[in-house]
Formats: structure tokens, C-alpha cells, sequence
């Protein structure tokens, strides 16, 4: 049985409890994982502390980049590589994870490489009131050892969206990825090594949350920073094991985001882009939209296109290229949303389709598959139009009026995005500018520039990365003064 091994100080580790990492397609085992206990993550954290006292504390900007380059081009030669790890632990149809996953991962270490080449400082040239002029300039300094704690629904995507940034920085990392997904992190450590990468600034430990890696490492006196992933809830636990060595935090959480569909749309364009963001990943994309409104009078003709969209996803191997629906990650992730399509049910939802799991005759059986959902008919309070489900399931509700819609996609604890679908771009910008969100698409979904903010509002997170947002966390300033 293959095993996946912690990565400290260059090198690959072993020993200590074991987990299965399990294929959603099967069910099956796919590798060994072995968790790091209390004296691995301190091993960790003590490589990447000495690390920065290294040759990677000495690179320059411009070698720093080149280093990042480097990876990027690490990463290409194992595409293929990459691509198998990651259909395999996450069940992702394959055409995905070769569109989406592992490009991004090449991108996000280019872009933050780049970035670090052509990114300024501040400068203000001082008049105070004494009549003393004086220069002040900030200068860039690492924040020191970063803890990075990724969950499993875009595990290199989101995992490499980070690590670019901080080591851009000159920062040393600690990444604990998602029990559930730690493949393609091992395999970003071969391609650290086979990029030059000083031992120690990239590790690597697996496990869980509490009592586990993830809690080990959040609450550890020498992790000067933790930026972090995932639930809103898990988010509100690291903030409490963090505050007792007041570190900085970036949080990317939780969304129950909300598309609004004007009459006026592009009727095509809005049904094919809301069934990706609906249905693309199985639902299980932070941005995915789980709240539609859409114009009265185009509702009815709204359910039916989109119902079709469903009804026509294959759910497939994950590795024939025809598949474009891949189970959910996880048994116990299957039955959180299946509850959900329960207590729709349950609370009075016309269920246009879907609400239970494909039949099928092979191994799939034993895999974690569901059936793409679209519910219609529950008041705005329900607990499914209010909580995130993160499964192939949306509601549908009309609106009359523009402010009605506003109010109705506004009227949530999170705010991670929100799309608009309107001909009328004056609409489009005045709608965007009163949603209570980091992002909002306009007539499209999911397409980032990596220099954009991204982050979110209420329960959806603290904080933005993305572009200079990304060197200003991972990066501590020093303002310098000097009289002139
Ligand atoms: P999760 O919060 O359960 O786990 C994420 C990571 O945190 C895992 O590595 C896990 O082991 C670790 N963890 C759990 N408890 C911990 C603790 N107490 N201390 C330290 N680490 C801990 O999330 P998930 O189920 O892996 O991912 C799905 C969730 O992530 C959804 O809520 C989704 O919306 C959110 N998400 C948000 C974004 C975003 O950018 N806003 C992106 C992707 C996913
Ligand atoms: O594209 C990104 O930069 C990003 N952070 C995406 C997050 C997706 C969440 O599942």
C-alpha cells in the first residue's frame, strides 16, 4: 500500500498513526497517510525557522522569483502527475482538474512571482509642524514562519494560492492540507526540491483539526502567522487556539452565495454559467451558488433550463472524460447534504429534481455520489436558503422588484459572492455596488484576476488575499523615518 509521508526539513518522514485516504469515486484506499503528532509539527516548525536564518533568508526579490518560477516549471512537468493525485483523493471529473486545478497552481506561482518583481513601496515625504522635513519609506519584511491550513474541495488550487504568496514574501511555510486530500500537497514537495528550494522553507504535516496537525500547528508559540481555509465555524476555532500568541489571521470561510437573474439576460448565458455555478465540483466550490433569485416572469422558464442543465450531468468515473459530475468528497459529507435534502422536504420545498443518490451497478456504489438538486417554494427563513449546504443543490425564488432582490441576496451571515445576470450594465453596477460581499460577477462567475481582492464578508472570512493584498498579510512592514 502506498504511503504519504510528512515532509520536514527536505526530507520525506515516517512512523506515528496512520489514516486511509480514500477515493469518493469508490470508496476505495488509495494510500496510507501518516499523521504528525506533537513532535513532528515542532520538528516542522523548527525547519522553517531555521530556514529563515538560511540561504532562503538571503535571496533576493529578484532570486526569490526566479526560485518561484522555478516551481511553476516543477509542477508543469509533473502535470499529469499532479492531475491523477488529485481526480483521485477528490473524485473531480478529470477534465476539471486539468482545466482548473492544476493549471491555477502553475498560475498562482508565476502571478506572485511576478508580482514580487514589480511590486513598490510606500514613500511620503514629510512637512511636520515644526517645520522638519522628513523621508518615509516601508520596507518589506517576512512575517517569519507561516501556518497553512487548506481544506479538500480545490486542494492545490488552494493550497498554492497561498504558499506562492508567502514564500514570494521570503516567509517558510508550514502547510497542514485537508486529511481528506493530501496527495497533491506531498507531491508539491517534490517539485519544491526538484525546483532548488531550500530544505525547510516548504513542509508538510498531515492530520486533522483538533487534538490533530491543524490545532498542533495554529497554536504553536514559534507560527508567527496562520492563514486559513475552510469553515466558518473551524475559522472561529483557529481564531481561539491563535489569540493565545496574538498572530495574524487571514480567513477564507463559508459562503451561501446568491445569484440574482434579471429578465432582461442573456437567457443562455445566464443558464449555462449558473449551472456551473451550481453544479461545478459537485456544488463543492466556496463560490458555488446555493441562492438564486430570479425575475418573475422569466421563473418558470428559468427552473425548466436549469433542471435540464441537471438532468444532463453525467456522473461518471471521475477519470473517463466524459464525466462532468464527481461524487461528494466523502461518505460523511454525502450524508450532511442528503440531511439537507431532507429537511427541504421537510420544510415544505418543491423538490424539481434530484433529492437522492444516482443508482448505479458497478463500484460506484460504494462511492459518494448524490444527485445534482433544485429546490423550489421555501420562504426566505428556511434553513436550507440559510445555511451552507456545499452539495449540487440550489433554491429558486422569484422577485418583483430590484430592492426586493437586493434585500433577499443581502440578507445573510455570509458574504463571500454573488452574481448578477442583466442586459442593462447600468443595473449591473448599481446592484453590485449595494451587495454585501467581496466579489460579484456580472454576467459571469468564478473568473479571477489573481491581483483582485478576494475574500468575505460576516461569516465568510477575515481579511483579502489576492495581488498586493496577499504581500501586504505575508509581509511585515517597516516604516523607516529619516530627517532630511
Ligand atoms: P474544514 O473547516 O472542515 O477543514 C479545513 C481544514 O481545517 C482541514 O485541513 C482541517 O483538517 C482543518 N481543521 C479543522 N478543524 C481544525 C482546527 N480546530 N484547528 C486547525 N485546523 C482545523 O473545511 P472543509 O470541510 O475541508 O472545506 C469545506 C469548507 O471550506 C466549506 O465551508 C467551504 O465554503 C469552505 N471554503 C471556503 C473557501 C474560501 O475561499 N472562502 C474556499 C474553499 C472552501
Ligand atoms: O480563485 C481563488 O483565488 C480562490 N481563492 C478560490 C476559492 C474557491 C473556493 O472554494
Amino acid at each position: 500500500m502506498k504511503e504519504i509521508h510528512n515532509y520536514i526539513d527536505g526530507r520525506f518522514v515516517s512512523g506515528g498513526h496512520e489514516f486511509p485516504d480514500i477515493n469518493p469515486a469508490d470508496g476505495s484506499v488509495i494510500a496510507q497517510v501518516c499523521e504528525a503528532g506533537e513532535a513532528q509539527v515542532d520538528q516542522a516548525v523548527s525547519a522553517a525557522r531555521r530556514a529563515l536564518r538560511g540561504e532562503w533568508g538571503r535571496l533576493g526579490t529578484a532570486e526569490r522569483a526566479a526560485s518561484l518560477h522555478r516551481v511553476a516549471e516543477a509542477i508543469e512537468k509533473r502535470f499529469d502527475c499532479f492531475v491523477q493525485a488529485e481526480v483521485a483523493d477528490t473524485g473531480k471529473p478529470i477534465s476539471l482538474a486539468r482545466k482548473l486545478d492544476v493549471p491555477r497552481a502553475v498560475v498562482n506561482f508565476r502571478v506572485f512571482a511576478d508580482l514580487l518583481k514589480t511590486a513598490g513601496l510606500e514613500a511620503f515625504q514629510t512637512n511636520a509642524p515644526n517645520g522638519k522635513n522628513a523621508l518615509n519609506y516601508a520596507v518589506r519584511k517576512p512575517l517569519g514562519v507561516v501556518g497553512i491550513i487548506t481544506p479538500w474541495n480545490l486542494p492545490l488550487l488552494l493550497l498554492s494560492w497561498k504558499v506562492s504568496p508567502a514564500l514570494a514574501c521570503g516567509n517558510t511555510v508550514v502547510v497542514k492540507p485537508s486529511e481528506e486530500t493530501p496527495a497533491t500537497a506531498a507531491l508539491l514537495a517534490e517539485a519544491m526540491k526538484e525546483a532548488g528550494i531550500p530544505n525547510g522553507v516548504y513542509n508538510v504535516v498531515h492530520g486533522c483539526g483538533p487534538g490533530s496537525a491543524g490545532e498542533l500547528l495554529t497554536q504553536h508559540p514559534d507560527v508567527n502567522a496562520v492563514t486559513f481555509t475552510g469553515e466558518s465555524s473551524t475559522g472561529s476555532a483557529i481564531m481561539k487556539s491563535a489569540s493565545s500568541t496574538v498572530k495574524p489571521i487571514s480567513f477564507e470561510l463559508g459562503g451561501k452565495n446568491a445569484a440574482i437573474v434579471f429578465a432582461d439576460c442573456d437567457f443562455e448565458a445566464a443558464v449555462c454559467g449558473l449551472a456551473d455555478a451550481v453544479f461545478l465540483n459537485s456544488g463543492q466550490i466556496c463560490l458555488c451558488t446555493e441562492r438564486l433569485y430570479v425575475e418573475r416572469e422569466l421563473f418558470n422558464a428559468f427552473v425548466d433550463a436549469l433542471r435540464e442543465k441537471a438532468e444532463s450531468l453525467i456522473p461518471g468515473w471521475p477519470l473517463d472524460g466524459q464525466t462532468n459530475l464527481g461524487p461528494l468528497i466523502s461518505g460523511q459529507h454525502r450524508e450532511k447534504v442528503l440531511s439537507y435534502y431532507k429537511l427541504a422536504a421537510e420544510e415544505g420545498a418543491a423538490i424539481i429534481t434530484g433529492g437522492g443518490v444516482p443508482i448505479f451497478e458497478d463500484q460506484r456504489t460504494r462511492g459518494f455520489y448524490i444527485q445534482p438538486t433544485i429546490l423550489t417554494g421555501l420562504p426566505e427563513f428556511a434553513r436550507c436558503v440559510k445555511e451552507e449546504i456545499f452539495g449540487p443543490v440550489c433554491h429558486i425564488a422569484p422577485f418583483d422588484e430590484e430592492e426586493e432582490a437586493i434585500a433577499m441576496a443581502n440578507d445573510s451571515h455570509y458574504g463571500l459572492a454573488a452574481s448578477i445576470w442583466t442586459g442593462n450594465l447600468k443595473r449591473g453596477h448599481r446592484v453590485a455596488q449595494q451587495l454585501n460581499v467581496g466579489t460579484t460577477w456580472v454576467n459571469c462567475w468564478f473568473l479571477r484576476d489573481l491581483r483582485s481582492p478576494f475574500g468575505g464578508a460576516g461569516l465568510s472570512g477575515i481579511g483579502r488575499e489576492g495581488g498586493m493584498h496577499s504581500l501586504n498579510f505575508y509581509s511585515e512592514l517597516n516604516n523607516i523615518c529619516i530627517e532630511l
